[in-house]
């Protein structure tokens, strides 16, 4: 046996009796990658045109849809192309899904992405990425494009679990987008999904159940995953339905439009409830390269900012070094731990930059600037914390009382010291 497989066997044997917090899984270094967590938040946006899309669609004079319902379309279809850039990215750049680097408190990932319109009517859109918890990891972001007035914000943590041959991962948090120019939000569930192909030391990601995008119009999309020998048979494969609103979702054949395919790949749309054989391609994602985001050089970041922090250990990883990667980590680790000893000694516990926790079973739907609230009743969803997407009164709902999401100030990011 390799020792390259002795300590994968030994990995997948601490997989299977740990505690579900996957920051404490000592992985071998060949599956670790060497990118942090709080970058991840960049693939919400790789696809900009798609992202302001709803905010350049006219009401045409013989349009049978509501310009809502074509903004609706235009929103699940920024959606669905970003899903590839989510899920399969690292199999892509380092041939297989790795171990992301854990943030530290307070990490930033900052960037920006240029105007590539022809017109030049998108403007600048800018990312801001923090890790807003360490026990537990949880990353809150916001993207902001101030010349459409559009703006993603949302937070996510996970929590998992292993079966036999997969690492089951739940999802927590929501991104609510905001198009203020239309004058509508968007809720976004984020989908449960497990990592396969952990026994042969080759783990990719699949996406299973259902996420939803509700709308502050009333529509809203049910979109439903499935795998490799599901309904299609082809991995990454997904079925989107757009309803009036949640109760006609209870009725498939009341589905205004059904787009079906794999998001990895085509998918095509169709009117009602099932993909006709004369459907339209809805989005091909091998025919829409990703716009990656411009981020400064090391040199001129703050010490906050996750490449910078992470350089050396960045460094040790790419030269598969499993003493020096250990070593670089410790460094970061202690001086995290010494931190959080002084804010306690000092009384003055850390302050996230962009982003407040805020209990919203405490809130009405009047006070909440995010539309959150409204739109998590309007989808019927939990507003406590509870796996994205848990249906109110289900079982989970009732098991826990506390509902503290993460919210973006913006505000603070017009005053910040971090340059973009
Ligand atoms: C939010 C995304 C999330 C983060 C990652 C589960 C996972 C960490 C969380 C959910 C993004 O918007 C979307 C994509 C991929 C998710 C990651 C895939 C993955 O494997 C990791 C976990 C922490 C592991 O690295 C486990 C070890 C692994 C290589 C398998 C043995």
């Amino acid at each position: 046996m390799s020792s390259t497989s002795a300590s994968w066997t030994a990995f997948i044997k601490s997989l299977a009796s740990y505690n579900g917090d996957l920051s404490s899984l000592t992985a071998p270094p060949f599956i670790l990658s060497p990118t942090s967590l709080v970058e991840y938040s960049q693939y919400w946006s790789e696809h900009v045109d798609l992202f302001l899309a709803p905010n350049f669609i006219q009401q045409e004079i013989n349009d049978v849809d509501s310009v809502e319902l074509k903004h609706m379309v235009a929103v699940l279809r920024w959606f669905i192309s970003t899903l590839k850039s989510q899920y399969c990215s690292r199999a892509e750049t380092l041939g297989g899904e790795k171990k992301p680097l854990n943030p530290f408190l307070g990490e930033l990932f900052v960037g920006k992405w240029t105007d590539e319109s022809p017109s030049k009517t998108f403007g600048e859109t800018l990312l801001v990425s923090e890790q807003v918890s360490h026990h537990p990891p949880i990353t809150a972001y916001a993207i902001q494009n101030k010349t459409n007035k559009t703006t993603l914000q949302g937070y996510n943590g996970v929590r998992a679990s292993m079966s036999a041959t997969a690492l089951n991962v739940r999802q927590y948090g929501h991104a609510l987008l905001s198009y203020e120019n239309l004058n509508e939000k968007y809720l976004i569930t984020l989908p449960p999904l497990h990592i396969e192909g952990i026994l042969m030391a080759a783990p990719f990601v699949e996406l299973e159940q259902k996420s939803y995008i509700q709308s502050s119009t009333g529509y809203v999309a049910v979109i439903e995953y499935s795998g490799r020998g599901y309904f299609s048979g082809k991995s990454n494969s997904f079925k989107a339905r757009i309803y009036k609103n949640i109760s006609e979702a209870e009725d498939k054949t009341k589905a205004l439009y059904t787009v079906s395919g794999q998001w990895s790949g085509v998918s095509s749309i169709s009117r009602g409830n099932a993909v006709a054989s004369d459907a339209q391609v809805f989005f091909d994602a091998n025919n829409s390269k990703p716009q990656h985001l411009t981020v400064k050089p090391i040199e001129e970041q703050s010490p906050l900012e996750s490449r910078r922090a992470w350089q050396k250990v960045a460094e040790a990883i790419r030269a598969n070094d499993y003493n020096l990667i250990h070593e670089e980590k410790t460094k970061i680790e202690n001086e995290q731990r010494e931190l959080r000893k002084k804010e306690a000694a000092d009384d003055t516990p850390w302050k996230q930059k962009f982003f407040e926790e805020i209990d919203y079973t405490t809130l009405t739907e009047e006070d909440d600037e995010t539309g959150y609230i409204k739109l998590a009743n309007m989808a019927n969803l939990s507003l406590k914390n509870v796996p994205s997407g848990t249906r109110k009164g289900s079982s989970k709902d009732n098991e826990t009382e506390a509902g503290s999401h993460w919210r973006f100030c913006p505000e603070r990011l017009d005053t910040t010291d971090i340059v973009f």
